[in-house]
């Protein structure tokens, strides 16, 4: 992979840029989206700057594996885990991919509908 351009969600997970953080640990950050598709949207997100789903090696699965703990954690602490909710992670230009910095969006709070209509 070569040298990833740094992205606006590496500066806040270095607290240089405010978004409201609810959960980081050693591998992944919590933050409420900037632009809400639904009441509870969340992004968890890889400290170490991995551009897309394409760029997942062996070396990031503990990481990519804690999306999971942390996407169940927060949306018990949410209260949206007895619901449901939608995890999406968007991948390059036909995927939607907006920011190029490996994230799971967390989505809930309403019924979502179907995923692609
Ligand atoms: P994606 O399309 O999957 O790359 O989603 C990128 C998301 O990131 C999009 O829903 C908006 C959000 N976002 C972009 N810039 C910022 C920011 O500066 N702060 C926060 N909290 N969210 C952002």
């Amino acid at each position: 992979m070569a040298e990833a351009e740094e992205t606006i969600f590496c500066k806040i997970i270095r607290r240089e840029i405010f978004a409201d953080i609810l959960y980081q640990d050693d591998l992944v950050t919590a933050f409420r989206d900037i632009r809400p598709k639904a009441p509870i949207h969340i992004l968890i997100v890889t400290n170490l700057l991995i551009p897309t789903v394409n760029d997942v090696t062996a070396a990031s699965e503990a990481a990519v594996g804690r999306f999971f703990t942390v996407a169940a954690k927060i949306a018990k602490q949410e209260g949206i885990d007895e619901n449901g909710y939608r995890l999406i992670i968007n991948c390059n230009h036909h995927g939607g991919q907006e920011v190029y910095h490996l994230h799971m969006h967390l989505l809930g709070g309403r019924p979502l509908g179907p995923l692609v209509s």
